[in-house]
């Protein structure tokens, strides 16, 4: 998947394994949700070292301003990736060993000082992408409006949720009195 057709590419997916990919997909339609150009990758901090360190070395000379990392297990790829690059990491763990992430949370969460992963919640992929669109919004005013639009409609969300829990309920208390 490749959004750079639609709109420069300014983000990269990684992710561990393409196992990752149906819970990493989640930040990719956010990005486009935004119209953010991304790229998808798939790169092991442990199978295919060698390719991750020449993909990172390479990718701010397309345009990566920020780094999308999901892994699972022992997931070093965030750290690995912000070992090697200045620009900002998003990392999520994900839930795919028995251990349910918590593995996942623990190896991405606890760097280094000097060497800062951001972490969002276990599969917290669509969290990922708002966290890297508004670390691009703070130099991209249509950027910045398009978050402001999106924060406004997830308050009308919350009230119009709120007013059908309260329309339900007074419902089955009429239900109930009558
Ligand atoms: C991690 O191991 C990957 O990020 C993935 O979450 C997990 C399982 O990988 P596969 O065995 O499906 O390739 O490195």
């Amino acid at each position: 998947m490749n959004e750079q057709a639609v709109h420069p590419v300014r983000v990269a997916i990684l992710m561990g394994s393409d196992s990752d990919f149906p819970v990493m997909q989640e930040a990719a339609q956010t990005l486009e949700q935004f119209g953010v150009g991304y790229e998808v990758e798939v790169l092991s901090a442990h199978r295919s070292p060698a390719r991750l360190h020449r993909y990172v070395e390479e990718a701010p000379a397309r345009g990566i301003e920020v780094f999308i990392v999901g892994a699972g297990g022992a997931a070093h790829l965030g750290g690995v990736v912000a070992a090697l690059t200045t620009q900002p990491v998003v990392a999520v763990p994900l839930a795919s060993t028995p251990l349910g992430g918590l593995d996942a949370l623990l190896a991405t969460v606890q760097m280094p000082a000097g060497v800062p992963v951001a972490t969002v919640a276990i599969g917290g992929a669509r969290n990922a992408a708002v966290l890297a669109v508004q670390m691009l919004a703070l130099a991209d005013a249509a950027l910045a409006e398009r978050l402001r639009a999106y924060k406004r409609e997830l308050a009308d969300s919350v009230a119009q949720r709120s007013a059908r829990l309260k329309q339900q309920l007074a419902q089955k208390a009429a239900g109930r009195s009558s």
